[in-house]
C-alpha cells in the first residue's frame, strides 16, 4: 500500500482528502498537534482506518522523526493558520505556520526522503487585489492580508525547493472551497448555520461584514480529488482549481434564505465588526489548465453547494446535535 502523510488531517480539506486516499488503497498517516481536548470530529468515522502520528508545524525535529519513522510516498501539507482575519490579529504566528512551516517540512523532506512528492496548499488569497480576471497561473500575486503574504512565502518556497533540489514538489492554487465540514466562522458556514438556526426559530438575526465581496465557491471533496491528481503526473507542477463562476456574499445569502422560503433582508444585519481592514474584492478563477493536464472538473454548482451546506445544518440541528457556537467571525 502506497502510504501518504497528511498535515491538517483533522481540518474541512485533511478530512476529506483521508478518506478519498483511503478509498484509493493508501495507509494515510495524519499529521496532529497535542491539544487538552480531542478534536476529531470531522475524522472520528473513520479514525481507526488512519495512524494518527503527533507533530506540529513549529516544531522541525517531529517532522523528521515522523518521515523518518514512516517514509510516505506522498506529503500533502494542509496544515495552516487559514482564518484570513485572525492573520491580522496574530501576524507573526500566522506567518510561523503557513510560511515557515511550509520550509521546515520541505528541508525535512529534502534531508530524510527526497524522492517523497511533495503537495502545498496555497491559495486564491495570494491574488489578493486582482491584477487579472480570471485569475490563472501566470497572475501576478497582490497579496490583501498577512495570511495572503504568508501563503505567497508557502507557493515560492515550494516553486524554489523543485528548482533548486529537484523534489516533486506541487502547488495547488485552490480558490474558496466549502462543505459541511467548513469552519463556523468562514462566511458561507456561517450563514448556512444562521439559515438553520433561523429557520427553526433558535435565532433571528446574522450580523456579516462585507456583502459585496465575491467569490469563487466549490465543493470540498472536488479539491481534494484535484491535489492527489497533481502528484500522479509524470512532472511536478501548479494548478489553479476552482469553478470559474463568482458570486457575492449577498448572493451567497439570497440563495441560503430563500431555499428555505425565507427572505434575507428581513435577518441580515451588517456589522462593521466583521469588516477587514484590507479586502479581497474579487476572485474568479480560470482552472483550464487543470482541466487539459489533470483532467479536473468540478462536480457541484454553486446552487447545489448552498443546499449541500444549508441540508446538512438543518439536519444537525433537528438531530439535537450540538452545534458550537463561536466567537471569531
Ligand atoms: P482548516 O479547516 O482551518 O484546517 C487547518 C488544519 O491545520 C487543522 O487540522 C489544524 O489543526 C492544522 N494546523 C494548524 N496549525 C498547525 C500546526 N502548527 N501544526 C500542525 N497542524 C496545524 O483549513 P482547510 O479549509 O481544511 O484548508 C486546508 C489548507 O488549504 C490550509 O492550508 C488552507 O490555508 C488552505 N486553503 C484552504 C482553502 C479553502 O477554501 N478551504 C482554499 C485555499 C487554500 P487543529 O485541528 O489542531 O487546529
Ligand atoms: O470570507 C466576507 C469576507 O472568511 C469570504 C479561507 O479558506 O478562502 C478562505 O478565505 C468573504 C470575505 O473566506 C463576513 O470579508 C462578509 O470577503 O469565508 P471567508 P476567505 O477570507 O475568502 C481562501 C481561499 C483561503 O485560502 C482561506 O484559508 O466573505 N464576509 N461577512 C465575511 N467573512 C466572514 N468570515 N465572516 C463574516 O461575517
Amino acid at each position: 500500500m502506497p502510504k501518504a502523510l497528511i498535515t491538517g488531517i483533522t481540518g474541512q480539506d485533511g478530512s476529506y482528502l483521508a478518506e478519498f486516499l483511503l478509498a484509493q488503497g493508501y495507509d494515510v498517516l495524519g499529521m496532529v498537534r497535542r491539544s487538552s481536548t480531542v478534536n476529531f470530529d470531522r475524522i472520528r468515522h473513520y479514525q481507526d482506518q488512519v495512524t494518527l502520528v503527533q507533530g506540529d508545524l513549529l516544531d522541525q525535529v517531529s517532522l523528521i522523526n515522523i518521515l523518518e519513522e514512516h517514509r510516505p510516498v506522498e506529503v500533502y501539507n494542509l496544515a495552516a493558520q487559514s482564518f484570513v482575519p485572525t492573520s491580522w490579529q496574530q501576524p507573526v504566528l500566522t506567518g510561523e505556520f503557513t510560511a515557515l512551516g511550509v520550509t521546515r517540512l520541505l528541508d525535512a523532506i529534502r534531508l530524510v526522503s527526497p524522492t517523497t512528492r511533495f503537495y502545498q496548499a496555497s491559495s486564491s488569497e495570494m491574488f489578493g487585489k486582482v491584477q487579472e480576471v480570471p485569475q490563472r497561473e501566470s497572475t501576478p500575486f497582490y497579496p490583501r492580508s498577512p495570511y495572503g503574504v504568508a501563503k505567497v512565502y508557502g507557493h515560492w518556497i515550494t516553486v524554489n525547493y523543485r528548482e533548486s533540489y529537484d523534489l516533486f514538489a506541487c502547488s495547488g492554487i485552490l480558490f474558496n472551497h466549502e462543505s459541511s465540514r467548513r469552519g463556523l466562522e468562514f462566511v458561507t458556514h456561517k450563514i448556512t448555520n444562521a439559515v438553520a438556526r433561523i429557520k427553526l426559530g433558535l435565532e433571528h438575526e446574522l450580523r456579516l461584514g462585507n456583502l459585496d465581496a465575491r467569490r469563487d465557491w466549490g465543493y470540498a471533496p472536488d479539491y481534494v480529488r484535484a491535489m492527489w491528481l497533481m502528484l500522479q503526473q509524470d512532472q511536478p507542477d501548479d494548478y489553479v482549481i476552482a469553478t470559474g463562476e463568482t458570486h457575492s456574499v449577498q448572493e451567497f445569502c439570497q440563495e441560503a434564505f430563500g431555499y428555505v422560503d425565507l427572505d434575507w433582508q428581513e435577518f441580515v444585519v451588517q456589522d462593521p465588526r466583521f469588516m477587514r481592514p484590507a479586502e479581497v474584492d474579487l476572485l474568479v478563477g480560470d482552472a483550464s489548465k487543470a482541466a487539459k493536464h489533470l483532467g479536473w472538473e468540478p462536480s457541484v454548482t454553486f446552487r447545489d453547494l448552498v443546499r449541500i451546506m444549508v441540508d446538512a445544518d438543518l439536519e444537525a440541528l433537528q438531530r439535537n446535535q450540538h452545534v458550537p457556537r463561536i466567537f471569531l467571525g
